[in-house]
Order: C-alpha cells, then sequence, then structure tokens
C-alpha cells in the first residue's frame, strides 16, 4: 500500500487520517466521464425546486466574501489529502442570497457533465463548506473542478461536486449518481460510510 501512490503519516498526521485511508502524493484527480470544458464567463449556477429559482453568475460569485481554506480531503477509493488549500465562497455566505421553502430537507448537486450527488440540507449548511475556485493559489484546474466546485470536507470527497451548476432543494432524500451506484447515502469517512447495504 505504500510506495508510488501512498505515503507513510506522522503519527501527528495519522490522527487525521479515517480509518482505511492512506495519505496519497500529490493530487489525484477522480472523475466518473469526461472533463467538461467551461467558460468562466459562461458558466452560472442555478437554483431550483424548493427555493425561489434563481441563476448566479461568476460575476455574483466573485462579489460575495472570498476567504482562505484548509480542508482536509477523503475518497472512498481509499486516498486522502490533508491540508489542502483552496480560496472561494462560504456555502452560509452564499446562501444568504437564496430563499428555501421551510419544507426543504434535502438538496441534489447537479453538475455540467451530468454528475449528481445528493447532500441533506443539515449537511450541506456546514459553516465549514465552501465552493472553491482557487486551489494552492492557482486557478482551479478543469480536472479538479474548475472554474468552481463544491467542498464539503466532513463527508467523502463524492459530494464535493465539480463543475457544480445546480442545486436543487428537495423535501425529502434522493439519491444522485454514486448513490444509486450503491455508494452510502451520507458518506461520512469516520464512520466508514462507504457503501450501502
Ligand atoms: N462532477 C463531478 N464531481 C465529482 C466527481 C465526478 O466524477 N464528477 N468525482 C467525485 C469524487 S469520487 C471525488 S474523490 C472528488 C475528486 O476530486 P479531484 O478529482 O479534484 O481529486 O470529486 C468528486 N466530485
Ligand atoms: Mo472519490
Amino acid at each position: 500500500m505504500l510506495g508510488k501512490f501512498f505515503q507513510k503519516s506522522s503519527n501527528a498526521e495519522s490522527d487525521r487520517v479515517p480509518p482505511g485511508q492512506y495519505l496519497a502524493k500529490g493530487f489525484p484527480v477522480l472523475t466518473y466521464g469526461q472533463t467538461p470544458r467551461i467558460i468562466q464567463e459562461q458558466w452560472q449556477l442555478r437554483v431550483w425546486g424548493l427555493a425561489k429559482e434563481k441563476t448566479f453568475s461568476w460575476a455574483d460569485f466573485m462579489a460575495m466574501p472570498q476567504h482562505n481554506f484548509t480542508a482536509d480531503f477523503h475518497c472512498v477509493t481509499r486516498w486522502s489529502k490533508l491540508d489542502v488549500q483552496w480560496t472561494g465562497v462560504k456555502v452560509t455566505d452564499f446562501m444568504q442570497q437564496v430563499e428555501i421553502d421551510p419544507q426543504a430537507v434535502h438538496i441534489m448537486e447537479h453538475c455540467y457533465g451530468g454528475y449528481t450527488t445528493n447532500i441533506s440540507l443539515e449537511d450541506f449548511l456546514r459553516e465549514e463548506n465552501f465552493f472553491a475556485h482557487t486551489l494552492f493559489g492557482e486557478p482551479l484546474a478543469e480536472e479538479h473542478g474548475g472554474p468552481l466546485r463544491l467542498v464539503v470536507p466532513h463527508l467523502y470527497a463524492w459530494k464535493s461536486a465539480k463543475w457544480i451548476n445546480g442545486l436543487e432543494f428537495l423535501n425529502r432524500e434522493d439519491f444522485g449518481f454514486w448513490e444509486r451506484n450503491g455508494y452510502h447515502k451520507r458518506g461520512e469517512p469516520w464512520a466508514e460510510e462507504r457503501y450501502s447495504m
């Protein structure tokens, strides 16, 4: 398990690596299908369902408060990367501009290219979640989800939608792409919520 793709963790780091995970060298790319190419100026994110429909442009996102974030990243295929450095917009700041129906309890994340993943409203609204456009000080590369992706540090990274372009608010839980194909509906790495039985 060590060698080309994984590295050994120090004691301080190993406290931060969830069970069954190993530290990756570099930052692997994990994409199902093709990488969509999106021109930044044409990028949009639409909100609909149990929320007042609204479309956000790139300029809208740039006008929101910008922050730096350091977060650990855990892929269910067993690699983790600690202290990933991002810049972007907090989900909580973004949500100040979204009017949700009180019946909304769940969200489907939609992406350019057709990928979907579901998340509860409670998991989505966590203070530490953010939309990222910058990775280690560079514009977010296409293969990592540029121009903009979601990052949800407390869940496995398949919930961190790359090329995000929609949030559909729902009154019940629905399943996204991987969840329909056997992944756990929530995906909490410390509880090893990898697959559904
Ligand atoms: N749109 C989209 N988002 C996605 C994926 C994908 O295939 N398509 N893969 C997910 C998975 S399984 C992981 S581990 C992370 C990987 O992000 P990275 O390629 O930047 O490392 O993105 C997640 N977001
Ligand atoms: Mo993943």
